[in-house]
C-alpha cells in the first residue's frame, strides 16, 4: 500500500470555540479517525504561528480581520490571531486519534510568509519538507480531510496535485470558513489541478 492520509489542522482553534473557527468543524473528527485505519501513513499538519504572526490582522495598523493585504509574495487575508505555537488554540482536537501519525507537519511558523499548503509556504517556493517524507515512503496516492477546505485543504491538494500525486479530497471530512465565494472558487481551483472531489 502506498497511500497516505494528510489530515490538515484538525485543531482547537479551527473549531467551535477556537480563535478563528470553522463552522462544524468539530463533526468531521470521528469519520476522520475512522478511516486511518485504512491508510498506511496517516499524517497530521498543524498550523503552528508565532505570536504577531505577518498574517495577523492585529500586526496590520488600520487593517481588519479578513481584509486583504498585499504582501511581498502576493494577496494576504488577514485573519484574527490564532494557533500560536504552545496554546491551547493550537492543539489539535482533544478528540483526534493522533496516536498512528507518522509524521506532523508544522507550518506557518515564518512570521513574515504565511503558509496555508502542507507542502510549501504562500511564495509557492519555501518547502515545508513533507514532498521529501512522502517520496521516501514511495507514496503515490494521497487522501486529504480537514480544515479548512477552501484554505489549507485547498492549498495543500493543488500543491500536491502538481507534485504529482493522485489527489483525492473527502469533502464530506473537510468543513470551510467561505469567505466571498472562496469555497466555490476553491472546488474549481482543485478540480482544474486534477484533484479528485469526492
Ligand atoms: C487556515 C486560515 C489561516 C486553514 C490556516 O487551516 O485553513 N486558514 N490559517
Ligand atoms: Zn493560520
Amino acid at each position: 500500500m502506498s497511500d497516505a492520509l494528510i489530515v490538515i489542522d484538525v485543531q482547537n482553534g479551527f473549531c467551535p470555540g477556537g480563535q478563528l473557527a470553522v463552522p462544524g468543524g468539530a463533526d468531521i473528527v470521528p469519520g476522520i479517525n475512522a478511516l486511518m485505519p485504512e491508510f498506511a501513513h496517516v499524517i497530521l499538519t498543524q498550523d503552528w504561528h508565532p505570536s504577531g504572526h505577518s498574517s495577523f490582522a492585529s500586526s496590520h495598523p488600520d487593517r481588519a480581520p479578513y481584509d486583504v493585504v498585499e504582501m511581498p509574495y502576493g494577496p494576504q487575508v488577514l485573519w484574527p490571531d490564532h494557533c500560536i505555537q504552545g496554546s491551547d488554540d493550537a492543539a489539535f482536537h482533544p478528540d483526534l486519534a493522533t496516536d498512528r501519525a507518522r509524521a506532523v507537519i508544522r507550518k506557518g511558523m515564518n512570521p513574515a510568509v504565511d503558509s496555508y499548503s502542507a507542502f510549501f509556504e504562500n511564495d509557492h517556493a519555501t518547502p515545508t519538507g513533507l514532498d521529501g517524507l512522502l517520496r521516501t515512503l514511495g507514496v503515490e496516492r494521497l487522501v486529504l480531510v480537514g480544515l479548512a477546505t477552501d484554505f489549507c485543504v485547498n492549498f495543500s491538494a493543488v500543491d500536491a496535485a502538481r507534485l504529482g500525486y493522485a489527489v483525492t479530497v473527502r469533502e464530506d471530512l473537510t468543513r470551510a470558513i467561505d469567505l466571498d465565494g472562496s469555497l466555490a472558487a476553491a472546488r474549481d481551483g482543485m478540480r482544474a489541478a486534477g484533484v479528485v472531489l469526492e
